[in-house]
């Protein structure tokens, strides 16, 4: 316990602040809304605007020769793999987007390609059911005892079947670091622990996006993604002491929005449709019809709404048991619909209650802010 203690303590007296934000967007505070945070979208650093950019990277994957037919298990890509739909907010509850680095370094120093895409749909990952990311700088002086803690636990996270990248978002000069440079420095803190290395200078789409992704919002920092739908599905900014990774890359089905605290809803909650959790499972939404149901996990909720003229939706809940968000799902990108700013189209308030109207077939989605969980009732209305 020691060891842990020792922890909790650097975190609680030395967590460093992100520097002065003159990026905007990285010092997501809680007063903003999930649009303004999605400056991802809005700000300079915009968030991935196409799937082309990021779907198909030079795979570093050989061509296949046309000589010996393919083993049944040969290790290559499915090429119906599609990856997630996803917003561009780097916040918990949401869809990473398929960020990617054309140089990577393995803990051996071999360099490599790594994306989330290639995560999610490439054979070589096949093993790993979480990514785990690991947030520093090199002007952060509590960044070396949580790097190494990471480093002492990587084996048992291996073992869970967890990835390890790790990400050097600035150099001490607070200039955006290098893949090779955060390799420097990883292993200079970690050694040889197995997990990529890279630098957010050299981010792609978009550089410095880590940084500036409001699951940041101090370093050290750390999260985890979900890899069977990519969520993000815990974060270590709403944790005391470090994130318990070795128990979430466990057990990534659990609830790990708010470590220590309980959902405020359960089973019983529930609306009788789930699992709703992908457009595929949208349960129907009638006009008329209000749905009792909850986000009550680390889960979403979708509705199908088949309505051929103008309607409103109404989603009722407490904002204090939990802030519940609602969005329009774009069925081409299978993200949020982006307004003109680039935000997501919905209503997203810090209010009890959220409620937007549209017109015409649609698929909405139920989502907890930052993984908050809360019963509601949601009530179509043709208008
Ligand atoms: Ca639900
Ligand atoms: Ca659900």
């Amino acid at each position: 316990m020691g060891r842990v203690w020792t922890l909790v303590s650097v975190l609680a007296v030395f967590g460093c602040e992100a520097p002065e934000d003159d990026d905007g967007g990285g010092a997501g505070g809680g007063g903003g809304n999930v649009a303004a945070d999605g400056a991802g979208g809005g700000s300079a650093d915009a968030a991935p605007e196409t799937d082309a950019a990021v779907a198909d990277p030079d795979s570093g994957e050989a061509p296949q020769d046309a000589g010996p037919p393919p083993e049944p298990d040969a290790a290559v890509r499915d090429p119906s793999c599609e990856y997630p739909g996803y917003s561009g907010i780097i916040e918990p509850g949401w869809v990473m987007p398929p960020l990617f680095w054309e140089s990577a370094f393995l803990e051996d120093g071999t360099e490599i390609t790594f994306g989330f895409d290639q995560a999610f749909c490439e054979p070589e990952y096949a093993d790993f059911h979480t990514i785990v990311i690991i947030v520093g700088a090199g002007w952060c002086v509590a960044c070396p005892s949580y790097f190494r803690e990471v480093g002492r636990i990587a084996p048992a996270l291996q073992e869970a079947g967890a990835l390890l990248l790790f990400v050097e978002t600035e150099e001490i000069d607070y200039t955006p670091s290098t893949s090779a440079n955060s390799q420097h420095y990883i292993n200079r803190l970690v050694g040889r622990t197995p997990g990529i290395r890279v630098g957010d200078g050299e981010t792609r789409p978009t550089a410095r996006a880590i940084y500036n992704a409001p699951v940041v919002e101090a370093f050290p920092s750390g999260f985890v993604v979900r890899k069977r739908d990519m969520r993000i599905i815990a974060d270590q900014q709403q944790a005391r002491g470090m994130l318990d990774f070795v128990a979430i890359a466990m057990d990534p089905e659990a609830y790990w929005g708010r470590p220590g605290y309980d959902p405020q809803c359960g089973p019983g909650d529930e609306e009788s449709s789930e699992p709703n959790d992908s457009e595929e499972q949208a349960s129907a939404l009638m006009a008329g019809q209000t749905i009792s149901g909850g986000v009550c996990g680390a889960d979403v909720d979708y509705y199908r709404v088949e309505a051929a003229g103008p309607w409103r939706v109404d989603l009722d809940f407490e904002h204090a048991v939990g802030d519940l968000d609602v969005y329009l799902i774009d069925e081409q990108t299978h993200g949020p619909v982006r307004g003109a700013g680039g935000q997501p189209m919905g209503s997203n308030s810090q209010d009890d209650g959220e409620s937007f109207e549209h017109e015409g077939p649609a698929t909405i989605m139920v989502l907890g802010r930052r993984l908050a969980t809360a019963p509601y009732d949601i009530t179509l209305t043709e208008l």
